[in-house]
């Protein structure tokens, strides 16, 4: 910051006898919270679905989402994506409508990073 000449003491002296405190101020960034987008595993819902859910709702490419679609299987569950809360929550509800009109009962749920 500079002083402009209005905030300057008149005084010859050199000396800032007035009231030209100057301030600084921080200001700490914040970032927003960020949501973690789980695919659950299940005995029925068909693997090539589990693909095209990963593909279809989460820009994923077909190799990225048979590789996610087989660490589900295997492991019981991966993170497919993480995201701002509200993005996150419009994934999880697509997935479980969509799953849900094809009488799946694949589940997917969000948790705070
Ligand atoms: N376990 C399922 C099967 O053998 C496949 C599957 C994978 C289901 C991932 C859900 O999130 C899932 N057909």
């Amino acid at each position: 910051m500079t002083l402009s000449p209005l905030m300057m003491s008149d005084k010859k002296d050199g000396r800032d006898g007035d009231a030209s405190v100057l301030i600084e101020t921080r200001t700490k960034t914040q970032r927003p919270p960020l949501y973690k987008v789980l695919l659950l595993n299940d005995d029925y819902t068909p693997m090539e679905f589990v693909v095209h859910v990963l593909e279809r709702f989460f820009g994923l490419t077909h190799a990225q989402s048979f590789e996610i679609m087989l660490t589900v299987h295997k492991k019981g569950l991966a993170v497919v994506g993480v995201f701002s809360f509200e993005v996150a929550e419009t994934k999880v509800a697509q997935v479980m409508d969509f799953a849900r009109r094809h009488q799946h009962p694949l589940q997917c749920t969000m948790e705070k990073e």
